[in-house]
């Protein structure tokens, strides 16, 4: 799907005079004049116009929201983006959904990936059918994927989340659990890796102590249920940190149907209208996240730039994403080729009525 230049020589023959009689004077030898002219044609980029976003799951908020985005850039951009994801999270089924779309050929795809290494090879199958491969919040591995649309930086989305849980646990600190989405999340988990790095190395968390890390699947009575069995397990636990919006939901839910609030709070990364009830009635004082409609929106005008050649995947390249602004392709030892789309906000109740999505 790469722009092509083709220059077409057209030849034009014009007899500007043709005598064929030998006559007198005027006789001048039957010319023929040959004129060439050259004219070039430039094609116009191939009208690259079916794409896919790819959530996780289908069936949550957070992803429908990002969706409400990507239709926002497909109006801009004059395309079609259709919304297609398995019905759990789930790195197999995706994988059918992703060969299915590949057999469909289309231009580009937007992927949140349920795991990083499994869909390197059907990444690498869509790039070799010339498909577009960015990932939007989730990636798959640099190799089965063009560019990394990222939410925030690695580091930030950790410490936020530790901020918060050490703010709710008080000056004494004391247990925290983490409730996760699937065990082989590739965002989560890099989240998880550096909020154990930070706990196990900053000052500031050192009266924090994570007892356990379970996992909600991004399901939300398997969420609701794990979250109970982390009361039960510690009597004493603190804080539960849920790097999901589905098992932050869902956790306090739990705490609130159990009356624990004021004893075990909640946060983590989560979605404004989920949130809104457990950041009033205190299970949920604060929270985190960034805009997940600015995140596809990013990448929906990403996978574009790429199909239609305006950038290639190369760290430097620049391009405009509509409202949001310009971007460069940035290169990282662990993350690969990436576009980073900003800082993640904290909501609290003094903000919460301020979002409605
Ligand atoms: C859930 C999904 C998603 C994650 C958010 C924070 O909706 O796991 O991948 O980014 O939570």
């Amino acid at each position: 799907m790469k722009f092509r230049i083709f220059t077409i020589a057209s030849i034009l023959m014009v007899i500007l005079s043709l005598g064929l009689a030998a006559c007198g004077p005027q006789e001048e030898a039957t010319e023929a004049v040959v004129e060439e002219t050259e004219e070039e044609v430039v094609e116009e980029a191939p009208t690259c116009e079916n794409y896919v976003l790819v959530p996780k799951n289908l069936g949550n908020p957070y992803f429908d929201t990002g969706n409400v985005g990507a239709q926002e850039a497909a109006g801009e951009l004059g395309i079609t983006v259709l919304y297609q994801g398995s019905a759990t999270a789930d790195a197999t089924e995706q994988i059918t959904l992703l060969n299915s779309l590949i057999a469909q050929n289309v231009c580009g795809l937007a992927i949140s990936a349920n795991d990083a290494d499994a869909l390197v090879p059907t990444g690498q199958a869509a790039m070799d059918a010339g498909i577009a491969v960015v990932t939007w919040d989730s990636a798959i591995a640099p190799a089965g994927r063009d560019i990394h649309i990222n939410q925030a930086e690695l580091a930030g989305i950790a410490q936020i989340q530790l901020d918060m849980a050490s703010r709710l646990a008080g000056e004494d600190g004391g247990q925290i659990a983490i409730l996760s989405a699937t065990s082989t999340a590739p965002n989560q988990n890099a989240w998880i890796a550096a909020m154990e790095e930070m706990l196990a190395s900053e000052e500031a968390y050192a009266n924090l102590e994570l007892v356990e890390t379970v996992y909600g699947d991004d399901d939300d009575t398997k969420s609701y249920n794990e979250a109970q069995s982390l009361f039960t397990k510690y009597p004493d636990l603190e804080v539960i940190i849920a790097p999901t919006t589905v098992g932050i939901a869902a956790s306090a839910r739990a705490v609130t149907d159990a009356d624990l609030i004021g004893q075990v709070f909640v946060t983590g990364l989560g979605t404004p209208n989920q949130m809104r009830e457990y950041v009033k009635n205190g299970s949920s004082p604060e929270f985190a996240l960034w805009n997940p409609a600015d995140l596809a929106y990013l990448a929906v005008y990403t996978t574009h730039a790429l199909a239609t050649g305006e950038i290639t995947a190369e760290a430097g390249q620049t391009f405009t994403a509509g409202r949001l602004g310009e971007y460069t392709v940035q290169d990282d030892p662990e993350l690969g080729l990436n576009v980073l789309l900003g800082l993640p906000f904290v909501y609290n109740a003094d903000n919460i009525d301020d979002f409605d999505w």
